[in-house]
């Protein structure tokens, strides 16, 4: 591990660290309004103070942010961090049963919220949440007014809880995940520094919620980590994404592999030659969009599998070193292994779950599932991979993916991928859905392109598609059209979802 100071601000030493270097560049630009360095600071130094004066935070007391990317929210964000506060965000969408849940859970004692979504907040059970604060409305923004522009940070231990993240939750009980102050300068010091490597001039874009640790990282700490600058869209789906980045001419975009290609079926309509650099997590990237992405740029997508428990990205790959079809190497400073169901190391080319340990994972708050989920300092996470004879890494599924069709093991994934390599395929969800003769029957929900139709033709042709790229088998025996796949706010598919979709 790198070393850090004893005692370590995450705030200071990401943030106020730009003063005075970078003083007048712009750190956060919005639709709204762009903050210089100085700006922010000023803005997250007010916003301490309200904290600790007005609201008699503490450090360690647990403050909910609940907003969609902008600069209020990150200015919070550092605002709690530099109070020695610990950082709960939520997605912007969570309704009051949800907010309860975790504001239960992770005995949160303050709230900063975006004014648009205090009902949903206003209705959750909490019992411990006593300071309520919205901003948009001007409550904030006054009580700011009279505060000073300077603010002592918190005197934090480098292994303080700073921030508990919570899973989104694609199926049941979220979990919390809890990360030190110094967690949030390793991932920029391991992912940004040795794989990503971006530059003061860089300008940071995509659609990932700050909430979602992938967000966090990609447009907010990795850009001020050096200097740059972070453009934050409070509603990114592919189109204004694409058109954000030709009018923002940013270089470096992080988010999911679907809105890669979605981008890039439109490529030509917005001009996106000003980026240099694209990640894309948060899901498996199919081999289909890493083309179709290098064909309408001529850049490599940058696929890496990353997990709220650990922060951020742990494999990836550099960009010379970016093999299609797989998601990459340990991160320098990290290590991966895959591991059978004695948790032993299976030998390469052997499916298996995949298991990762490194400087910034994994805690649960609170949680008996700890014991599941971390064993001997590794995390096992929920992804089976296989290991090739060069080191790198494989997704094959989601553990909870397989499909068991009369005796075959069949990955969703793999099904969706070859389906998604047809032209008229725009999305595709594959699950096993129940059945008498084969135990489980690989079923596919598909949204089409404009221009096809979803008729029995088209399902034919899917099949035989899908029979023509990979184990004949695989094919999925049924296929239901739909406008949109159901998906969790971070991107992913939801598979208990795909699950409940009508099939006619
Ligand atoms: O791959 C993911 O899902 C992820 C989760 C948290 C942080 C970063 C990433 C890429």
């Amino acid at each position: 591990p790198l070393p850090y100071p004893a005692r370590l601000n995450c705030a200071t030493a990401l943030l106020d660290r730009n003063l005075p270097a970078r003083a007048e560049h712009p750190a956060v630009v919005t639709p709204a309004e762009t903050l210089t360095y100085t700006q922010l600071v000023e803005r997250v130094n007010r916003i301490g103070n309200v904290l600790m004066n007005d609201l008699g935070l503490v450090p360690g007391n647990r403050v909910l942010l609940r907003s969609a990317n902008n600069a209020w929210m990150v200015a919070a964000y550092f605002a709690v961090l530099k109070a020695g506060g610990v950082v709960v965000a939520t997605m912007p969408l969570l309704r009051a049963r949800e907010l309860g849940q975790i504001l239960r859970k992770a005995r949160v004692t303050h709230a900063l919220c975006d004014a648009r979504l205090a009902d949903e907040l206003a209705a959750a059970d909490a019992p411990d949440l006593q300071h309520i604060l919205h901003w948009g409305n001007g409550e904030l923004e006054a009580r700011c007014a009279s505060q000073p522009a300077q603010f002592q940070a918190a005197d934090t231990a480098q292994d303080d809880v700073c921030l508990i993240g919570f899973t989104s939750g694609t199926t049941g009980e979220p979990k919390g995940t809890m990360h030190f102050h110094r967690d949030m300068l390793a991932i920029c010091d391991h992912y940004s520094a040795q794989v990503l490597l971006p530059a003061p001039e860089d300008r940071f874009i995509g659609s990932p919620p700050l909430a979602f640790t992938f967000g966090l990282g990609g447009l907010v700490l990795f850009p001020f980590g050096v200097g740059a600058t972070a453009i934050l869209l409070e509603r990114a789906p592919p189109e204004e994404l694409a058109a954000a980045i030709a009018r923002h001419r940013a270089t470096i975009c992080f988010t999911a592999p679907t809105a890669y290609r979605a981008m890039a079926a439109k490529a030509g309509e917005h001009d996106l030659s000003s980026l240099r650099k694209c990640v894309s997590a948060g899901e498996h990237l199919p081999k289909p969009i890493f083309e179709a992405w290098q064909k309408a740029t001529g850049l490599k997508l940058m696929d890496g599998i990353g997990a709220t428990e650990m922060l951020h990205i742990f494999i990836a790959a550099p960009e010379e070193a970016i093999r299609p079809g797989a998601t990459g190497l340990p991160v320098p400073g990290y290590e991966a292994k895959v591991v059978g169901l004695d948790g032993e190391e299976v030998p390469r080319g052997t499916p298996g779950r995949l298991a990762v340990r490194g400087p910034t994972g994994c805690r649960y708050l609170a949680d008996p599932r700890q014991r599941g989920y971390v064993q001997n300092g590794w995390n096992i996470t929920g992804d089976s991979f296989f290991q090739d004879e060069d080191g790198y890494f494989h997704f094959l599924t989601r553990n909870d993916d397989m499909i068991v069709s009369a005796g075959y093991n069949i990955a969703g994934p793999e099904v969706e991928e070859a389906l998604l390599s047809h032209p008229a395929v725009r999305e595709a969800g594959v699950v096993g859905m129940p059945d008498e003769e084969r135990g489980s029957i690989v079923t596919a929900h598909v949204v089409l392109h404009p221009g096809h139709l979803p008729d029995d033709a088209t399902v034919r042709a899917l099949q035989e598609h899908v029979k023509s790229v990979i184990a004949p088998y695989k094919y999925p025996r049924r296929v239901a059209f739909h406008d949109a796949l159901p998906r969790t706010e971070t991107g992913k598919l939801q598979r208990f979802a795909l699950r409940k979709l009508p099939l006619a």
